[in-house]
């Protein structure tokens, strides 16, 4: 059992309940010409947390622990899309049009792809979700119970968005996850903090933060 120091107390884990989550690092939420970009994002404020997914990863395979990968992506005929979904905030180009990584947030083109530093590898779980939630239409729920995880290492982005709703709703089923500071980014800075707050308030009502670091050393010691 490892005992991390983290936010608002000391996390546990074990190697045989744990998993390393890595949320929706799609070229359109990061690169330019992508779906962010075209919203008008900061995504040069989402650079930073990729060396560090990378390095979580790295820990995680190396012990042969479970990396699981999510992407938020619709199917090509649309039929998983809502409407209001797609004229939200009335941007230049909407979800299902042509970009320039191809047909934005639609499943298999380029731009609902992994950034190259963090794709998947021969077997690891790779979910793709219509919404912001990772188990809402999706085989999360089903995978974790089978493999018996109960512990979520939490990791991408946006923070305030895709990730918080995830981890809440990981957190009303019942697993008790932990959200990497450094792993973890906003194109809103300020929205960042202030989420980190969120969910560790009134006595970590949503779960626990905690930086990489104690996480790498966990995983480099084997516990
Ligand atoms: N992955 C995720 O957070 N999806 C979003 O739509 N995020 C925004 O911040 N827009």
């Amino acid at each position: 059992m490892a005992m991390i120091e983290a936010v608002p107390f000391p996390f546990h884990f074990d190697f045989d309940h744990v998993a390393l989550v890595c949320i929706d690092m799609q070229k359109d939420f990061i690169l330019p010409g992508g779906f962010a970009d075209s919203l008008g994002n900061h995504i040069e404020n989402v650079a930073p947390c990729i060396p560090v997914i990378q390095k979580l990863q790295e820990g995680f395979r190396k012990c042969a622990l479970p990396v699981i990968h999510t992407k938020e992506c619709h199917k090509p005929d649309l039929s998983d899309l809502p409407v209001a979904k797609r004229n939200r905030g009335n941007p230049k180009i909407k979800i299902g049009d042509h970009g320039p990584m191809g047909r934005i947030l639609i499943d298999g083109e380029d731009g609902s792809d992994f950034i190259h530093e963090l794709a998947p590898v021969f077997g690891e779980l790779v979910i793709s979700k219509p919404g912001k939630d990772t188990f809402y239409r999706t085989e999360f729920l089903d995978y974790l119970t089978t493999r018996k995880i109960s512990n979520l290492i939490i990791t991408g982005v946006t923070t305030e968005v895709c990730v918080q709703t995830t981890m809440r709703c990981a957190n009303d089923r019942g697993f008790d996850c932990i959200l990497i500071e450094d792993g973890t980014d906003s194109y809103f800075p300020e929205y960042k903090e202030i989420t980190l707050k969120m969910l560790t308030s009134q006595g970590g009502i949503v779960g626990w933060t905690c930086k990489s670091e104690p996480i790498l050393k966990a995983l480099a010691e084997g516990i």
